[in-house]
């Protein structure tokens, strides 16, 4: 078993926690071959243009068609080009970290990997990392080995930047997770979602008793909440710094990588990918901010229903946590409030469903706002750095 993933930098399974966290494997860029491993016949290395329109439609479809899909084949990830753009060309990226694989005669897109500079702390250290995503090889293609292939030409291309680390995720069990997570979902049409056969009718109930269930009212409660603008950004950026750094394993932005990721340019609304929203007192403090951004799944044979619009709870911060004394209780109705008015906003923003996993401070509020446990884990994996395992979602006894 894992015939690639034995001969890389990773961690293995039986090897004991409490060493010194640190890399795996020291190299040089002269030890870095400086062109990609060939191809078997028929088959070339292409650059992907993400900023042109037709190259962005390409990646797109072979996405649509062949990404992730849930254990039952009933969903599958429908990521749209602005999302892609968002999400690949954030700042530090370059074209030639947009890889794809074309089948040389028809010149069509089969396969193809990404990645994005990013600054992860692991508890006290930093580490420049590819953050890979978009892995995927049309259906036609798989088991013939390409993945370990695309792998090896994007840990190249980092390499020739100096770039030694990487941190990936992953619904499947490779050597070895350093956190792990569940995803968890909170119904916002509970009708739909079960003519889609994403939510089950629980034995003994009816339809309208679930619609009961998951309503909610029709604007948000919470006082001074509003759509984050530019104005805001130096706030944001000191709360979201002290809010995460009370977790091991966190995201360093820089202001470019804040503005992008919370607050991106686009040129339409029908681009939104990401809404962000911030609580100003009446002094002008901004006490909290939350986000989610969008992902649509295709339902896969079904007559009534094309897509699920899916929000997904991205980062967020709060005051709460950070008074002098720590008071959990106070900490717990104040991300109960902001996440139901998360949750408002998202459902008038015509999402289906609320999505979140068990990290940061998440434990506090799912239960209470109707989030049931999904099949789904989350697995994340730094790659060439050993760490201890850092207890995530699933195994974190105490939150704080
Ligand atoms: C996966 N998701 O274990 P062993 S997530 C990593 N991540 O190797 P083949 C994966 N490795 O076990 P297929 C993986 N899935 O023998 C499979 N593998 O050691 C490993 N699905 O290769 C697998 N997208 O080509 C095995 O498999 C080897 O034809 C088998 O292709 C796999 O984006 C795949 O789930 C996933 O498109 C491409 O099934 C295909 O099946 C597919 O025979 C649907 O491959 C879409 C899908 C994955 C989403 C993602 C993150 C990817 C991270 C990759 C690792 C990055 C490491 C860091 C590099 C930079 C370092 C620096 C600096
Ligand atoms: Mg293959």
């Amino acid at each position: 078993a894992y015939k690639f993933w034995q001969t890389q930098p990773v961690p293995r399974f039986d090897e004991k926690d409490k060493f010194e966290d640190g890399p795996i494997k020291i190299q040089t860029v002269e030890d870095v071959s400086k062109e990609p491993a060939a191809l078997v016949p028929g088959f070339e290395w292409v650059v992907v243009d993400l900023t042109s329109d037709e190259e962005i439609k390409e990646v797109y479809e072979l996405l649509n068609g062949h990404y992730v899909e849930d254990d039952e084949a009933m969903f599958r990830f429908n990521y749209s080009p602005a999302f892609l753009r968002w999400a690949m060309m954030a700042p530090g990226w370059q074209k030639r970290y947009h890889v794809g694989v074309r089948a040389s005669q028809s010149r069509k897109l089969v396969a193809f990997i990404s990645a994005i500079p990013q600054h992860i702390r692991v508890r006290d250290k930093v580490i420049l990392c590819s953050e890979v995503n978009f892995l995927c090889v049309h259906k036609k293609l798989r088991g013939k080995r390409l993945a370990p292939v695309l792998i090896k030409e994007i840990t190249r291309i980092s390499n020739l930047d100096g770039i030694w680390q990487g941190v990936h995720t992953a619904g499947i069990v490779l050597p070895r997770p350093v956190t792990t997570c569940r995803y968890f979902h909170r119904a916002l049409n509970w009708q739909k979602l079960y003519e889609c056969g994403f939510s089950p009718l629980p034995a003994g109930s009816k339809p309208q008793f679930q619609v009961r269930k998951y309503a909610l009212p029709d604007s948000p409660s919470t006082k001074g909440l509003r759509a984050m603008e530019e104005k805001d950004m130096d706030a944001v950026i000191e709360l979201f710094g002290r809010y995460t750094a009370k977790f091991d394993l966190a995201p360093q932005f820089s202001r470019d990588e804040m503005f992008h990721w919370f607050l991106p340019k686009r040129e339409s609304d029908a681009d939104q990918v990401i809404w962000t929203y911030v609580v100003e007192d009446k002094d002008g403090k901004i006490t909290d901010f939350f986000s989610f951004n969008c992902i649509e799944s295709s339902v896969i044979r079904n007559s009534r229903h094309e897509v699920i619009r899916v929000a997904y709870l991205f980062y967020y911060a709060s005051e709460s946590a950070l008074t002098e004394t720590y008071d959990r209780d106070a900490h717990k109705t104040r991300l109960n409030d902001l996440i139901h008015d998360a949750l408002i906003l998202a459902k008038n923003a015509k999402f289906d469903v609320f999505n979140a996993l068990s990290l940061m401070h998440n434990g506090l509020f799912l239960e209470q706002q109707k989030f049931g446990a999904g099949d789904g884990q989350l697995h994340y994996y730094l790659f060439n750095y050993r760490a201890n395992h850092i207890a995530g979602g699933v195994d974190r006894k105490n939150l704080l």
